[in-house]
């Protein structure tokens, strides 16, 4: 464990927390969360279901239908807003985001993706939030994964790649922000903690 490390910085914007965050610790949180607002796959096409599971907790929430995306102030699957994000969580978010440079982090939602084995996540850029001046802060819990990146706002160029464990935190700001990036399909495995999922957390500012 890498408790105590100094963010290390991976290219321009881009901040690694090495094992910053405590599974045992949150999971308690998370589960807190999805009891108010389950996790779902969203359906962003007609006959093409999303492999990662999700949810929402704060102002708003990220949802996905044939209408488009979005961020709704209500849950679609209850008509009711989505849950608050849970005061701890949104600690962990700040404290990491000041440690990577940006002290005004004001995140007003944080997207619950849960993956099993063999889920997946395409290569994307996060673009429906309205100022990319506020970083996203991706916390990662339970059985690992492969974050790939390209290296800027386009899709083009070699990918990078990051395995992201039980703990780790990044801070995607300023060039990183806009870069396309994906999960390559995980592995089984199993975590002490979480059983044969993998959690991230992206606390964003929204609007
Ligand atoms: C870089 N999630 O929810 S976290 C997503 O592991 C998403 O579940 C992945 O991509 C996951 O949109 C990757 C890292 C991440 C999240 C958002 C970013 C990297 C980012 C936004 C802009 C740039
Ligand atoms: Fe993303």
């Amino acid at each position: 464990m890498q408790l105590y490390s100094e963010p290390f910085n991976l290219r321009p914007g881009m901040w690694y927390l090495p094992a910053r965050a405590d599974s045992l610790k949150l999971l308690p949180l998370i589960e807190s969360v999805i009891e108010q607002a389950p996790l779902r796959h969203m359906e962003p096409m007609r006959g093409f279901v999303m492999s990662v599971a999700m949810t929402n907790c704060g102002d708003v929430g990220w949802v996905s239908d044939r209408r488009g995306y979005r961020y709704d102030p209500n849950d679609p699957l209850s008509g009711k807003p989505w849950p608050p994000i849970p005061p701890m969580l949104k600690k962990l978010a700040l404290d990491a985001a000041l440690e990577a440079g940006y002290p005004g982090f004001e995140p007003d939602v944080c997207l619950v993706n849960c993956y099993q084995a063999g889920a997946q996540m395409g290569a994307h850029q996060d673009v429906n939030e309205i100022d990319y001046d506020h970083p996203i802060v991706s916390v990662s819990l339970g059985i690992p994964a492969r974050f790939f990146f390209l290296p800027g706002a386009q899709k083009k160029g070699k990918s990078q790649s990051l395995d992201l464990n039980d703990g780790d935190i990044v801070v995607f700001g300023g060039d990183a922000r806009t870069c396309y990036h994906g999960v390559r399909k995980l592995k089984p495995a199993t975590h002490l903690v979480t059983g044969n999922v993998r959690w991230n957390l992206t606390f964003r500012h929204a609007r």
